[in-house]
């Protein structure tokens, strides 16, 4: 797939680590696949520090940053990219605030997690950060383009 454009239809998650190791990938990646947004492309991985601080080199001036490459790197991960319409507001919504604290019941963070640091879920923040980062984990190749039937239903 073509991710020259800037496209607010796809959008980066990662599964994370405290996810993994709690056994809620599933549960996670059914959320949103309920919703009706399609994976256009999923791997699991190991991240390296290189790539976690490519990655979220927005925050590399933050006191947290250490922390934050640390725990990203310390488990495997699975990267997925969704495509739906306005999939990058469309999955912030459903995974809540990034502190699971103050996130919202029936959000991914705000039924499953307590802690801002293992806050189970990574998605992009906009279609710009969105193409950057799916670029980080994903060769276009990779990207798949494909119809399912029941896209018609989904509008
Ligand atoms: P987001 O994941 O909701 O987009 P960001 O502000 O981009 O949140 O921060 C990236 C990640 O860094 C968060 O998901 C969280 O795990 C961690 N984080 C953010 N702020 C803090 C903090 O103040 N202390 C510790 N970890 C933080
Ligand atoms: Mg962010």
């Amino acid at each position: 797939m073509k991710q020259n454009d800037l496209r607010a239809d796809l959008s980066l998650v990662l599964v994370k680590p405290d996810a993994i190791q709690r056994g809620l990938a599933g549960e996670i990646i059914s959320r949103l696949e309920r919703k009706g947004l399609k994976i256009v492309a999923m791997k699991m991985l190991q991240m390296d520090k290189n790539l976690a601080q490519r990655h979220y080199a927005v925050h590399e001036d933050k006191a947290f940053f250490g922390g934050l490459v640390d725990f990203i790197t310390s488990s495997p991960i699975i990267a997925i990219v969704f495509q739906g319409k306005e999939a990058v507001e469309v999955i912030r919504q459903i995974m809540g605030e990034t502190d699971p604290a103050k996130a919202k019941p029936g959000t991914i963070r705000g039924d499953l997690a307590l802690d801002l640091g293992c806050n189970l879920i990574h998605g992009s923040d906009s279609a710009e950060n969105a193409r950057k980062e799916i670029d980080l984990f994903f060769s276009q190749d990779e990207v798949l383009e494909y119809r399912r039937d029941i896209d018609k239903w989904l509008g």
